[in-house]
């Protein structure tokens, strides 16, 4: 492997941080739908939105924890007795708990100090432990990279010693670059017990490779939503995570069931009226299409030369553009195999050139290539050729 990484954790988000994605407002049936989608696709770990939003809220967490899933169910909380207590009411997995530590937030959110959040986090926590000490707890700091770090490694050390399963590192505006994920990362796993998490917005582009440099530097569970979707432009895509790790060894991902993937982004894409971007990871329509004559023809060869990701592994297939003027004569011997039609090499280039000639009049469709090989395949070059003889 080309990769210190070797066990990791998907803490799947969309029936959380998804929600908070503009279009979303599943049904309970939908959210029944996703969870059992993503547990076929073997995700160790559903976080859920918390119990207090509203009491469909509450009733919709029962139903998927009665769905006796393999994943393991988690609900997110803020970090105050009453959202916990509410939380323990249900048979879950665990409880998720966040709680701001950036100026911005301490200021203009809940208004809390370092030692006040401290306090509230033993406070909760212990709370947590008391009644049913064997839920899986994960502590996390919103908006991480715009909060002091010497504050975040108090808060963390002070979680760490009172007994946490994860502590969480949330990216919550996008901010960090990947240098700054793995040393802080780093630093943290020097000195805690629990695991590392890991949680990153898209704003500028960086939630996957924020979610990989976290993975190197030792965190072992990232949060993710299908398609990306949360809050303003999202977090971290599962599809997106699963293509970066697939590509660096696809032993990484062989626990899951990657042909779930595309269920899981038409189902998602669906229910919160948006298309699959045509270059989504995997799932874009352009995701396996090659065009170029030179790539058509390393492709037609040997498919590695220019994929990275095989997209039979996704169940998926490579399609190869053939009808425009940067085609060769490789890509239309392969349209004219793919047709049954018999041409030799020189026919095959003849109606290359042709349809290269043509494409600088109008863009062409495959039909006009298909029309082009079924004539000369039938003589009509043969014909012309006597036309002009006469
Ligand atoms: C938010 C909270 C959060 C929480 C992440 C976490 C974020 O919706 O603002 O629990 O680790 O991005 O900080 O999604
Ligand atoms: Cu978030």
């Amino acid at each position: 492997m080309r990769t210190g990484i070797s066990d990791f954790k998907i803490i799947e988000s969309t029936l959380r941080e998804g929600e908070q994605f503009v279009g979303a407002s599943f049904t309970t049936q939908q959210k029944l739908e996703i969870a059992r989608t993503l547990d076929e696709f073997g995700v160790e770990y559903i976080e859920l939105t918390s119990p207090v939003v509203s009491p469909g809220s509450y009733e919709d967490i029962k139903a998927i924890v009665a769905l006796g899933l393999r994943a393991k169910i988690l609900t997110h909380i803020r970090c105050n007795k009453n959202d916990a207590a509410k939380a323990l009411e249900i048979d879950l997995d665990g409880i998720d708990i966040v709680i701001g530590t950036s100026s911005f937030l301490r200021r203009f959110s809940h208004g809390k100090d370092i030692p006040q959040i401290i306090e509230a986090a033993v406070e909760v926590l212990s709370f947590i432990k008391d009644q049913r000490p064997e839920l899986e707890v994960r502590f996390s700091t919103e908006d991480s990279f715009r909060s002091s770090w010497e504050d975040l490694f108090t808060v963390y050390k002070a979680v760490d010693e009172v007994g946490v399963d994860r502590v969480g590192v949330a990216d919550t505006v996008g901010v960090a670059t990947p240098f700054e994920v793995y040393t802080l990362v780093s630093k943290i796993k020097s000195f805690v017990r629990a695991e590392v998490e890991f949680h990153g917005h898209n704003d500028s582009g960086c939630a996957i490779a924020n979610s990989y440099a976290a993975l190197e530097a030792g965190a072992t569970c990232i949060d993710t939503s299908v398609l990306g979707i949360g809050e303003r432009n999202g977090i971290t895509p599962l599809g997106g995570l699963i293509a970066r790790l697939y590509a660096l060894d696809p032993r990484l991902v062989g626990k899951y069931r990657l042909e779930v993937l595309r269920v899981l982004d038409q189902m998602v894409a669906r229910w919160v009226g948006v298309d699959i971007p045509f270059n989504n990871y995997i799932t874009g329509i352009t995701a396996f299409t090659h065009k170029a004559g030179i790539h058509a023809k390393a492709i037609l060869n040997e498919p590695q030369t220019y994929e990275i990701l095989n997209p039979e592994a996704f169940g998926l297939s490579r399609y190869i553009s053939v009808a425009h003027r940067l085609t060769g004569w490789h890509a239309i011997k392969w349209r004219a195999e793919q047709l049954g039609l018999e041409l030799d090499e020189r026919q095959i280039k003849e109606v290359t050139a042709h349809l290269k000639a043509l494409a600088d009049e109008k863009p062409p469709s495959l039909d006009d290539v298909d029309t082009l090989l079924k004539r000369w395949a039938n003589g009509w070059k043969k014909e012309e050729e006597v036309h002009a003889e006469v």
